[in-house]
Protein backbone atom coordinates (compact mmCIF):
# COMPACT_ATOMS: atom_id res chain seq x y z
CA UNK A 1 0.00 0.00 0.00
CA UNK A 2 1.04 3.59 -0.66
CA UNK A 3 1.57 6.52 1.97
CA UNK A 4 1.60 9.64 1.50
CA UNK A 5 3.34 11.98 3.87
CA UNK A 6 4.89 16.15 4.32
CA UNK A 7 7.45 17.50 6.00
CA UNK A 8 5.27 20.76 6.68
CA UNK A 9 3.32 19.07 8.65
CA UNK A 10 5.88 18.63 11.12
CA UNK A 11 5.63 22.65 11.35
CA UNK A 12 3.13 21.92 14.28
CA UNK A 13 5.50 22.25 17.53
CA UNK A 14 3.08 23.18 20.04
CA UNK A 15 4.48 23.38 23.59
CA UNK A 16 1.53 23.82 25.87
CA UNK A 17 -1.37 21.51 26.09
CA UNK A 18 -4.11 22.44 28.82
CA UNK A 19 -4.40 19.59 30.72
CA UNK A 20 -5.41 18.95 34.36
CA UNK A 21 -4.85 22.59 35.09
CA UNK A 22 -1.50 23.06 33.71
CA UNK A 23 0.17 23.87 30.50
CA UNK A 24 1.88 20.43 29.70
CA UNK A 25 3.83 19.02 26.19
CA UNK A 26 1.04 17.94 23.84
CA UNK A 27 -0.02 14.66 23.07
CA UNK A 28 -0.53 15.45 19.75
CA UNK A 29 3.53 15.68 18.89
CA UNK A 30 5.30 15.57 15.45
CA UNK A 31 7.48 12.71 16.75
CA UNK A 32 4.02 10.40 16.08
CA UNK A 33 4.63 11.13 12.36
CA UNK A 34 8.04 9.80 12.61
CA UNK A 35 7.29 6.90 14.39
CA UNK A 36 4.48 5.67 11.31
CA UNK A 37 6.87 6.49 8.98
CA UNK A 38 9.71 4.68 10.35
CA UNK A 39 7.40 1.45 10.83
CA UNK A 40 6.64 1.56 6.94
CA UNK A 41 10.18 1.65 6.23
CA UNK A 42 10.46 -1.20 8.77
CA UNK A 43 7.88 -3.65 7.87
CA UNK A 44 8.18 -2.78 3.68
CA UNK A 45 4.47 -1.79 3.96
CA UNK A 46 5.33 0.19 0.37
CA UNK A 47 6.48 3.53 -0.90
CA UNK A 48 6.05 6.89 1.05
CA UNK A 49 4.90 9.43 -1.69
CA UNK A 50 5.48 13.36 -0.94
CA UNK A 51 2.29 15.05 -1.23
CA UNK A 52 0.89 17.93 -3.48
CA UNK A 53 -0.60 21.14 -3.08
CA UNK A 54 -4.24 21.44 -3.63
CA UNK A 55 -4.35 24.90 -2.31
CA UNK A 56 -7.56 26.33 -0.07
CA UNK A 57 -10.53 25.94 -2.57
CA UNK A 58 -10.90 21.74 -1.49
CA UNK A 59 -10.73 23.41 2.24
CA UNK A 60 -13.92 25.97 2.17
CA UNK A 61 -15.85 23.37 0.42
CA UNK A 62 -15.94 22.02 3.85
CA UNK A 63 -15.38 24.80 6.01
CA UNK A 64 -16.27 28.51 6.78
CA UNK A 65 -13.59 30.98 4.45
CA UNK A 66 -14.35 33.13 7.44
CA UNK A 67 -12.86 30.24 9.94
CA UNK A 68 -10.26 29.48 7.26
CA UNK A 69 -8.50 32.95 7.41
CA UNK A 70 -8.87 32.55 11.36
CA UNK A 71 -6.91 29.75 11.63
CA UNK A 72 -4.37 31.14 8.98
CA UNK A 73 -3.98 34.57 11.30
CA UNK A 74 -4.89 33.68 14.75
CA UNK A 75 -1.28 33.62 15.30
CA UNK A 76 -0.51 36.99 14.30
CA UNK A 77 -3.33 38.52 16.12
CA UNK A 78 -2.32 36.68 19.57
CA UNK A 79 1.14 38.05 18.89
CA UNK A 80 0.26 41.56 18.27
CA UNK A 81 -1.63 41.63 21.14
CA UNK A 82 1.14 41.28 23.33
CA UNK A 83 0.95 38.18 25.05
CA UNK A 84 3.86 35.71 25.62
CA UNK A 85 2.72 32.18 25.77
CA UNK A 86 0.69 30.26 23.00
CA UNK A 87 -2.93 30.90 21.42
CA UNK A 88 -5.68 29.29 23.72
CA UNK A 89 -9.04 30.04 24.14
CA UNK A 90 -10.56 31.31 27.27
CA UNK A 91 -13.97 32.63 27.09
CA UNK A 92 -16.86 31.42 24.79
CA UNK A 93 -20.57 31.95 23.58
CA UNK A 94 -22.76 30.31 25.73
CA UNK A 95 -26.04 29.17 26.85
CA UNK A 96 -27.56 32.84 26.96
CA UNK A 97 -24.87 34.91 25.32
CA UNK A 98 -25.02 35.57 21.66
CA UNK A 99 -23.13 33.53 18.65
CA UNK A 100 -23.88 35.56 15.70
CA UNK A 101 -21.04 38.05 15.30
CA UNK A 102 -17.50 37.56 15.44
CA UNK A 103 -15.76 39.65 18.15
CA UNK A 104 -12.65 41.86 16.95
CA UNK A 105 -10.43 40.83 19.78
CA UNK A 106 -8.62 37.43 19.18
CA UNK A 107 -9.53 36.53 22.97
CA UNK A 108 -13.14 36.55 21.50
CA UNK A 109 -12.16 35.41 18.15
CA UNK A 110 -10.38 32.39 19.78
CA UNK A 111 -12.96 31.54 22.11
CA UNK A 112 -16.01 31.69 18.71
CA UNK A 113 -13.92 29.50 16.73
CA UNK A 114 -12.72 27.59 19.47
CA UNK A 115 -14.49 24.19 20.40
CA UNK A 116 -11.98 23.22 23.82
CA UNK A 117 -9.21 25.08 25.11
CA UNK A 118 -6.40 22.25 25.37
CA UNK A 119 -5.37 23.41 21.45
CA UNK A 120 -3.10 26.02 21.64
CA UNK A 121 -2.24 27.60 18.32
CA UNK A 122 0.89 28.74 17.48
CA UNK A 123 3.34 29.66 14.83
CA UNK A 124 3.58 26.30 12.60
CA UNK A 125 -0.28 25.58 13.26
CA UNK A 126 -1.43 26.65 10.16
CA UNK A 127 1.26 25.60 7.06
CA UNK A 128 0.75 22.27 9.09
CA UNK A 129 -2.78 21.83 9.30
CA UNK A 130 -2.83 22.88 5.31
CA UNK A 131 -0.19 20.18 4.83
CA UNK A 132 -2.35 17.66 6.66
CA UNK A 133 -5.31 18.29 4.16
CA UNK A 134 -2.32 17.89 1.08
CA UNK A 135 -1.52 14.61 2.26
CA UNK A 136 -5.28 13.50 2.66
CA UNK A 137 -6.31 14.92 -1.14
CA UNK A 138 -2.99 13.20 -2.14
CA UNK A 139 -3.46 9.47 -0.90
CA UNK A 140 -7.25 9.92 -2.01
CA UNK A 141 -5.93 10.79 -5.42
CA UNK A 142 -3.90 7.79 -5.58
CA UNK A 143 -7.06 5.49 -4.52
CA UNK A 144 -8.97 7.20 -6.91
CA UNK A 145 -6.55 6.76 -10.05
CA UNK A 146 -5.84 3.25 -9.22
CA UNK A 147 -8.55 1.70 -7.11
CA UNK A 148 -5.73 0.85 -4.80
CA UNK A 149 -5.58 1.60 -0.83
CA UNK A 150 -3.74 4.47 0.20
CA UNK A 151 -2.58 5.77 3.86
CA UNK A 152 -2.02 9.67 4.58
CA UNK A 153 -0.13 10.43 7.58
CA UNK A 154 -1.98 13.22 8.40
CA UNK A 155 -1.00 15.68 10.98
CA UNK A 156 -2.54 17.53 12.60
CA UNK A 157 -5.70 15.33 13.00
CA UNK A 158 -9.21 16.09 11.94
CA UNK A 159 -12.11 14.38 12.86
CA UNK A 160 -13.02 17.19 15.76
CA UNK A 161 -12.85 20.53 13.58
CA UNK A 162 -15.99 21.38 12.66
CA UNK A 163 -17.51 23.69 9.58
CA UNK A 164 -16.12 26.64 11.93
CA UNK A 165 -14.10 24.88 14.78
CA UNK A 166 -10.74 23.28 15.93
CA UNK A 167 -9.79 21.68 18.85
CA UNK A 168 -9.46 17.79 20.52
CA UNK A 169 -6.18 18.86 18.39
CA UNK A 170 -7.71 19.34 15.01
CA UNK A 171 -7.82 22.25 12.74
CA UNK A 172 -9.12 21.18 9.61
CA UNK A 173 -11.04 18.23 8.85
CA UNK A 174 -9.54 15.67 6.55
CA UNK A 175 -11.45 12.87 6.62
CA UNK A 176 -14.39 15.13 5.18
CA UNK A 177 -12.30 17.30 3.19
CA UNK A 178 -11.45 14.05 1.10
CA UNK A 179 -15.00 12.98 0.94
CA UNK A 180 -16.33 15.94 -0.47
CA UNK A 181 -13.45 16.28 -2.91
CA UNK A 182 -14.25 12.62 -3.96
CA UNK A 183 -17.61 13.79 -4.12
CA UNK A 184 -16.94 16.83 -6.45
CA UNK A 185 -14.69 14.10 -8.29
CA UNK A 186 -17.89 11.86 -9.24
CA UNK A 187 -18.27 9.31 -6.63
CA UNK A 188 -21.80 9.11 -5.68
CA UNK A 189 -21.34 8.02 -1.92
CA UNK A 190 -18.70 8.07 0.62
CA UNK A 191 -18.85 5.95 3.83
CA UNK A 192 -16.64 7.57 6.12
CA UNK A 193 -15.74 4.85 9.44
CA UNK A 194 -14.44 6.75 12.37
CA UNK A 195 -12.01 4.27 14.73
CA UNK A 196 -10.53 6.81 16.66
CA UNK A 197 -11.25 6.44 20.81
CA UNK A 198 -13.17 9.55 20.71
CA UNK A 199 -16.37 10.64 18.66
CA UNK A 200 -15.48 12.37 15.35
CA UNK A 201 -17.94 15.16 16.78
CA UNK A 202 -16.57 17.24 13.33
CA UNK A 203 -17.22 15.16 10.58
CA UNK A 204 -20.52 14.66 12.14
CA UNK A 205 -21.43 17.74 11.98
CA UNK A 206 -20.45 18.42 8.48
CA UNK A 207 -22.28 15.78 7.12
CA UNK A 208 -25.56 15.28 9.37
CA UNK A 209 -27.84 16.88 6.49
CA UNK A 210 -27.00 14.74 4.21
CA UNK A 211 -27.28 11.57 2.78
CA UNK A 212 -23.87 11.31 0.47
CA UNK A 213 -21.82 10.70 2.86
CA UNK A 214 -22.46 8.05 5.57
CA UNK A 215 -21.08 8.53 8.68
CA UNK A 216 -20.35 5.66 11.60
CA UNK A 217 -18.45 6.15 14.09
CA UNK A 218 -17.03 3.98 17.44
CA UNK A 219 -16.19 5.76 20.31
CA UNK A 220 -16.14 5.94 24.13
CA UNK A 221 -19.35 7.09 25.20
CA UNK A 222 -19.46 11.04 25.54
CA UNK A 223 -21.05 10.66 28.55
CA UNK A 224 -17.76 10.04 29.98
CA UNK A 225 -15.41 11.04 27.47
CA UNK A 226 -14.46 13.84 24.97
CA UNK A 227 -15.56 15.56 23.20
CA UNK A 228 -18.92 14.86 25.31
CA UNK A 229 -21.54 16.76 23.59
CA UNK A 230 -22.11 14.75 20.46
CA UNK A 231 -22.14 11.18 19.57
CA UNK A 232 -24.76 9.67 21.52
CA UNK A 233 -26.49 6.43 19.69
CA UNK A 234 -29.62 8.18 18.90
CA UNK A 235 -27.87 10.74 16.84
CA UNK A 236 -29.13 9.29 13.18
CA UNK A 237 -29.25 12.34 11.15
CA UNK A 238 -31.71 15.12 9.79
CA UNK A 239 -33.36 15.45 7.06
CA UNK A 240 -32.11 13.80 3.78
CA UNK A 241 -29.14 12.61 5.92
CA UNK A 242 -31.67 10.51 8.66
CA UNK A 243 -30.16 7.14 8.73
CA UNK A 244 -26.78 8.64 7.58
CA UNK A 245 -25.11 9.00 10.37
CA UNK A 246 -24.58 5.61 13.04
CA UNK A 247 -22.90 6.21 16.36
CA UNK A 248 -21.82 3.24 18.30
CA UNK A 249 -20.37 4.29 21.92
CA UNK A 250 -18.92 1.92 24.05
CA UNK A 251 -18.19 1.91 27.76
CA UNK A 252 -14.73 3.03 28.99
CA UNK A 253 -12.67 0.24 29.41
CA UNK A 254 -13.87 -1.86 26.33
CA UNK A 255 -12.27 -4.55 25.64
CA UNK A 256 -11.50 -5.96 21.79
CA UNK A 257 -14.08 -8.76 21.71
CA UNK A 258 -16.92 -5.76 22.51
CA UNK A 259 -15.14 -3.40 20.11
CA UNK A 260 -15.03 -5.90 17.16
CA UNK A 261 -18.37 -7.04 17.50
CA UNK A 262 -19.43 -3.20 17.08
CA UNK A 263 -17.20 -2.52 14.17
CA UNK A 264 -19.03 -5.95 12.51
CA UNK A 265 -22.08 -4.32 13.08
CA UNK A 266 -20.73 -0.54 11.80
CA UNK A 267 -19.29 -2.52 8.75
CA UNK A 268 -22.95 -4.51 7.97
CA UNK A 269 -24.40 -0.91 7.79
CA UNK A 270 -21.57 0.63 5.37
CA UNK A 271 -21.80 -2.93 3.24
CA UNK A 272 -25.86 -1.65 2.58
CA UNK A 273 -24.94 1.89 2.18
CA UNK A 274 -22.94 0.85 -1.07
CA UNK A 275 -20.43 3.23 -0.88
CA UNK A 276 -17.89 4.01 -3.92
CA UNK A 277 -15.28 5.01 -1.38
CA UNK A 278 -14.40 3.92 2.28
CA UNK A 279 -12.50 7.11 4.24
CA UNK A 280 -11.34 5.02 7.17
CA UNK A 281 -10.71 7.75 10.59
CA UNK A 282 -7.48 5.86 11.66
CA UNK A 283 -7.32 6.97 15.34
CA UNK A 284 -5.15 4.23 17.42
CA UNK A 285 -6.10 5.68 20.36
CA UNK A 286 -8.19 2.67 21.36
CA UNK A 287 -4.81 1.08 22.40
CA UNK A 288 -4.54 -0.41 26.01
CA UNK A 289 -1.71 1.80 26.43
CA UNK A 290 -2.97 4.86 25.37
CA UNK A 291 -2.18 7.84 27.81
CA UNK A 292 -5.83 8.98 27.11
CA UNK A 293 -7.85 6.21 26.13
CA UNK A 294 -9.63 3.40 28.51
CA UNK A 295 -9.64 0.93 25.77
CA UNK A 296 -8.38 -2.25 25.38
CA UNK A 297 -6.62 -2.95 22.37
CA UNK A 298 -3.80 -4.65 21.94
CA UNK A 299 -1.31 -4.57 18.76
CA UNK A 300 -2.57 -7.81 17.59
CA UNK A 301 -5.98 -6.57 17.53
CA UNK A 302 -5.15 -3.82 15.10
CA UNK A 303 -4.15 -6.54 12.56
CA UNK A 304 -6.91 -8.35 12.62
CA UNK A 305 -9.50 -5.39 12.60
CA UNK A 306 -7.27 -4.50 9.38
CA UNK A 307 -8.32 -7.82 7.94
CA UNK A 308 -11.97 -7.53 8.84
CA UNK A 309 -12.00 -4.22 7.15
CA UNK A 310 -10.87 -5.75 3.66
CA UNK A 311 -14.05 -7.74 3.33
CA UNK A 312 -15.80 -4.73 2.81
CA UNK A 313 -14.19 -4.91 -0.74
CA UNK A 314 -14.18 -1.31 -0.99
CA UNK A 315 -11.19 1.20 -2.50
CA UNK A 316 -10.38 2.33 0.89
CA UNK A 317 -8.30 5.63 2.00
CA UNK A 318 -7.03 5.82 6.18
CA UNK A 319 -6.49 8.83 7.01
CA UNK A 320 -4.54 9.64 10.41
CA UNK A 321 -6.04 10.52 13.17
CA UNK A 322 -4.94 10.33 17.19
CA UNK A 323 -3.01 7.92 19.20
CA UNK A 324 -0.64 8.77 21.49
CA UNK A 325 1.09 5.65 23.03
CA UNK A 326 4.31 7.40 20.67
CA UNK A 327 6.34 4.55 21.08
CA UNK A 328 3.90 1.71 19.71
CA UNK A 329 1.95 4.35 17.32
CA UNK A 330 4.38 2.87 14.31
CA UNK A 331 2.98 -0.19 15.09
CA UNK A 332 -1.01 -0.40 15.78
CA UNK A 333 -1.01 2.03 12.41
CA UNK A 334 0.30 0.05 10.23
CA UNK A 335 -0.76 -3.42 11.81
CA UNK A 336 -4.46 -2.48 10.58
CA UNK A 337 -2.87 -1.75 7.05
CA UNK A 338 -0.64 -5.22 6.88
CA UNK A 339 -3.80 -6.91 7.97
CA UNK A 340 -6.11 -4.87 5.05
CA UNK A 341 -3.16 -5.46 2.77
CA UNK A 342 -3.07 -9.59 3.79
CA UNK A 343 -6.75 -10.10 3.69
N1 LIG B 1 -5.87 15.71 29.27
C1 LIG B 1 -7.93 13.07 18.85
O1 LIG B 1 -7.73 11.92 19.23
N2 LIG B 1 -8.87 15.73 25.64
N3 LIG B 1 -8.15 14.08 19.72
C2 LIG B 1 -7.61 15.33 26.19
C3 LIG B 1 -6.26 14.87 28.21
C4 LIG B 1 -8.82 16.00 24.22
C5 LIG B 1 -8.23 13.83 21.14
C6 LIG B 1 -7.66 15.21 27.69
C7 LIG B 1 -8.64 14.76 23.40
C8 LIG B 1 -8.61 15.05 21.92
C9 LIG B 1 -7.83 13.41 17.41
ZN1 LIG C 1 -8.92 10.32 19.52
Amino acid sequence: MLSFHDARTQNRRSTSELAGGLLVAPLECPERVDMIAARIREVGLGELCPAQAYGREPIEAVHDADYVRFIEQAWSEWQAAGYDGEAIATVWPTRRTRADFVPRHIDGKLGYYALAAETAIEAGTWEAARASVDVALSALEHVRSSGEPAFGLCRPPGHHAAVDQYGGYCFFNNAAIAAQAARAAGAARVAILDVDYHHGNGTQQIFYHRDDVLFTSLHCDPLDEFPYYLGRADEIGTGAGEGANRNHPLPPGADYAAWRAELEAAMAGIDAYDPDLVIVSLGVDTFAEDPIGSFRLASEDFSDYGRLLAGLQRPTLFLMEGGYAVDEIGINAVNVLTGFDSA
